[in-house]
């Protein structure tokens, strides 16, 4: 690993995240932009199904609930999930070789066009209402993954409390944090931090860190496309099944998926959906509505 990716390291391993600049520069930008501006157009017009929609933070997720979206899923950006300079360095920061790495979550974020929405503060693979013991032990099971926000344009969407991957939380960060209703309010989280990112930087970051985000209505808020995912280590069997099938991965499973780049982290996204029937880990989440 260069001194530079074991600085990244170093860094997400003690705050829980880290930013590394100038990820996408130029033409690749541009391209990716325009890619973005024609998902979301699918996605606006209901012609691509797989979408977050406001007021809900897991799925299912349904035009009934509402027609408005926060998030949706595409293949279209394949090939950016599955380039080796984003999977070594997804490797490199997690600790494992990039064979082990396996497919999960993969997300463009936008913003809702009808009404602004906020997400709770939560932890990703630890449930909200855990007592403090639980808590404690849950956040010294390693992570074995790494989850990624690369925006296309500028993004304070995200909130974060630095250090909190491993810290159990105090009594009044539990109290702000302890069920799934959406922040009224993020800046009221002690030692809350806002994450100001640029157009082309990426962030990496403990997806057990405490964090929020607040989406504002676009317009009049300027556009976000944030290209979010997550990668896993194979090497963890079935520890990440709670945290990442929540997020309603079955359409993925289907045969013709796998024929694309990054077949072989695929491969490893089904062994996990095996091992964590075996392990009794199927349809069991880390977060609930
Ligand atoms: O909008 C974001 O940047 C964060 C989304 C998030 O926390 C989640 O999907 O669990
Ligand atoms: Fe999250």
């Amino acid at each position: 690993m260069s001194e530079m990716n074991a600085a990244h390291k170093r860094e997400l391993d003690s705050t829980g995240y880290v930013v590394i600049d100038g990820f996408i520069q130029g033409d690749e930008l541009s391209q990716l932009r325009e890619a973005a501006a024609a998902a979301e157009q699918l996605t606006r017009s209901h012609r691509w199904p797989h979408r977050r929609v406001v007021g809900k933070q897991f799925p299912p997720w349904s035009d009934a609930d509402t027609p408005d979206s926060w998030g949706l899923r595409l293949p279209q950006f394949r090939a950016f999930y599955a380039n080796t300079r984003l999977t070594a360095l997804a490797a490199g920061l997690i600790g494992c070789d990039e064979g082990a790495l396996q497919m999960e979550l993969f997300n463009m974020l936008i913003l809702p066009a009808k009404t602004s929405f906020n997400l709770s503060w939560h932890r990703d693979h630890v449930n909200h209402a855990i007592e403090a013991e639980a808590e404690e032990q849950a956040l010294r099971v390693p992570h074995y993954g790494i989850q990624f926000n690369a925006p296309l344009y500028d993004d304070g969407c995200l909130w974060v409390v630095p250090g909190s991957h491993r810290q159990v939380r105090n009594h009044i960060q539990r109290e702000l944090s302890c069920n799934t209703l959406p922040t009224t309010n993020p800046a009221l989280m002690p030692h809350a931090k806002q994450v100001h990112l640029k157009a082309g930087q990426i962030l990496f970051y403990n997806a057990n860190i405490l964090h929020c985000a607040a989406y504002p209505q676009s317009p009049p808020a300027p556009a976000r496309a944030t290209l979010h995912g997550s990668f896993g280590d194979a090497n963890g069997g079935s520890e990440r099944a709670v945290g990442v099938l929540q997020h309603g991965l079955e359409w993925m499973k289907e045969p013709s998926f796998g024929d694309g780049p990054g077949r072989h982290m695929w491969l490893r996204l089904l062994d996990m959906y095996e091992k964590a029937g075996w392990d009794e880990k199927g349809g069991k989440f880390s977060l609930t509505e």
